[in-house]
């Protein structure tokens, strides 16, 4: 299997973490620039964006999401949805992260793509208010984990406060986060976040 990827990616981390706990191998793993012409991005994506995955049979998988889910339905065990027991507050803290995660790959490619003061700009404002949100909230109430394989709500959180201090060193809205950090030094050892932490 063919992995299009970038070392800095939070989106491109969800679906290589999902991949490697769902043991297929990152043999085919190329980390690529997605805002650079790409032969081959361009013939498996118009989207040009990571993750892009070629399967086998060459058909193209795109959306982080969208990546996992076609791993839980071709390969169910281990279930990155949890146990069953608690699925509604595992989705909602995931989709609580993904929007935390979208907010600032969002706040990430304003500054860099169209202008370095996109974050004061209305839009980006915007964007900073929901990643101090939703952080305060995932802090309130952090994902359950217990060991074994995370879940989606762990996985994403995890991403999440990872891709911060990557992209926001000493920013003066970022607030303390004690119990995710320490949500985070409970998985890191784990080969799918070891292997994947990111890097500028
Ligand atoms: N919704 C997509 C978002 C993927 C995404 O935006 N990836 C970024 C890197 S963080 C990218 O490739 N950006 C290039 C572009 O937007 O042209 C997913 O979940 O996979």
């Amino acid at each position: 299997m063919k992995i299009l990827s970038n070392s800095t990616s939070p989106f491109a981390r969800v679906a290589r973490i999902a991949l490697i706990e769902k043991g297929v191998s990152a043999e085919g793993l190329r980390m690529m620039n997605p805002w650079g012409e790409d032969a081959e991005m361009a013939r498996l994506n118009p989207a040009s964006r990571v993750p892009t995955l070629e399967l086998p049979s060459g058909v193209p998988l795109t959306e982080s999401l969208l990546i996992l889910l076609w791993l839980e339905k071709t390969r169910p065990e281990p279930s990155l949805l949890g146990s069953g027991a608690d699925l509604d507050g595992i989705m909602s803290k995931a989709g609580l992260a993904m929007g935390v995660i979208e907010a600032m790959a969002n706040l990430v490619t304003g500054r860099m793509q169209i202008d370095p003061g996109f974050e004061g700009a209305k839009v980006g404002r915007k964007r900073v208010g929901t990643v101090v949100e939703g952080f305060r909230r995932l802090e309130a109430d952090p994902p359950a984990y217990a060991g074994g394989v995370p879940d989606i709500a762990v996985l994403a959180t995890v991403v999440a406060v990872d891709y911060l201090p990557l992209r926001f060193p000493d920013h003066p809205w970022v607030e303390p986060i004690p119990k995710l950090q320490a949500l985070r030094d409970a998985v890191s050892d784990r080969p799918a976040y070891a292997d994947t932490k990111p890097y500028v």
